[in-house]
């Protein structure tokens, strides 16, 4: 039996008997965007699991706004794929220039605040068709964010490099993180640049390593291991780099083995405080959803589509 053929390598730490290329995403051009598959002689079978890289090595995967598009385009298709249960984000490398490597370095610096540059060309050429005024200034990665934190799946950030501004605040919004004992590095650059993450990627870390860690982190923009990241909680585990991919998977499979329900509603249990009504929004809709499933809503729903008065009887007061 023909096997499908394995994926193009795109990243050292990328192993291609594990993944297949997901159809439908082949125009993308600033990151990676792949499907866990279990190969054997028989074929092959997807695994609840999507890997997204950012794919600029280059530039330590800085993301301009382009790459902000098409990382939204592929966690909402990884949102919506109702067969996966985590999403791996993490970079591609090394650089070829270097051998330098990064989960993300945030905003490109040489693109940013040029109103209006929305749809850059390859190699960062801004053509005059790409000027859109209506897009001026937009920081829509802000908006990946949100998804990330309220789509009902866990995302795991592997950081095989630097994160670095908003690619810290990337890995500070994602559920669980892994970093690479010899590559990961952590750097809170936003005030260094003039920029600052005032939501998710300082007041959400406040909360996670305490307030004088995170104020040390953003203002005085230090370096800091996998080590360091670890001993504060800011990640859940350090690994080998070989290992880094591999281990993500992993955590992905143990997950897809729980109660998918029983996950969701704890992730937004867990955002629920910091998020606040928009957080109880986002938990409440799990629960009218469950509620939905219930005789007692159907007995609701019947009773107005059947023009007479709900019969509640059969439904306690208390259990
Ligand atoms: C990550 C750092 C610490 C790595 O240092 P290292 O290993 O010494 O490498 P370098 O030699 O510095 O870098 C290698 C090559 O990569 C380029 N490069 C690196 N990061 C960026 C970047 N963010 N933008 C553009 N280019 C980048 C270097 O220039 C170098 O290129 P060559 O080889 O050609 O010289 C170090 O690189 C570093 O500190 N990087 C900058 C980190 C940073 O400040 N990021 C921005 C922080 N702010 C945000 O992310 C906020 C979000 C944001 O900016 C934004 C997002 C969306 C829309 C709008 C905005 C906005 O604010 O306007």
């Amino acid at each position: 039996r023909m096997l499908p053929p394995l994926p193009v390598s795109v990243s050292q730490t990328f192993d291609p008997q594990r993944w297949r290329t997901v159809a439908g995403f082949e125009d993308l051009t600033d990151l990676t965007y792949h499907r866990g598959v279990d190969r054997s002689a028989d074929g092959t079978r997807d695994l609840p699991v999507v890997r997204i890289a950012f794919d600029r090595p280059e530039v330590r995967n800085a993301f301009r706004p382009h790459t902000v598009d098409e990382l939204h385009r592929v966690m909402d298709h990884a949102r919506m794929s109702s067969d996966v249960a985590a999403v791996i984000l993490t970079g591609n490398g090394p650089s070829p220039k270097d051998g330098g490597w990064a989960f993300c370095s945030g905003g490109d610096q040489r693109i940013r605040g040029r109103d209006g540059y929305r749809y850059v060309t390859d190699n960062d050429a801004v053509t005059a068709d790409a000027i859109d005024p209506a897009q001026a200034g937009r920081l829509h990665i802000l908006e990946v964010q949100r998804l990330m934190r309220t789509m009902p799946k866990v995302v795991i950030a592997v950081v095989n490099g630097w994160a670095a501004g908003g690619g810290h605040s990337l890995h500070v919004v994602a559920d669980l993180s892994i970093a690479s004992r010899e590559h990961a590095r952590f750097k809170q650059t936003d005030a260094n640049v003039g920029s600052f993450d005032a939501g998710y990627g300082s007041a959400l870390f406040a909360r996670q390593v305490g307030q004088k860690r995170a104020r040390e982190v953003f203002f005085l923009a230090r370096e800091y291991s996998a080590q360091d990241a670890y001993e504060w909680g800011a990640v859940n585990e350090v690994a080998d780099h070989a290992d880094v991919e591999n281990l993500a998977l992993e955590y992905a499979q143990i997950i897809a083995t729980k109660s998918p329900q029983a996950i969701r509603m704890l992730k937004f249990a867990f955002n629920l405080a910091d998020d606040g009504l928009a957080g109880q929004q986002v938990f409440a809709g799990e629960a009218t959803r469950l509620a939905y499933m219930t005789d007692e809503a159907v007995e609701g729903r019947d009773a107005f589509l059947e023009r007479r008065d709900p019969d509640w009887s059969a439904f306690p007061y208390y259990f």
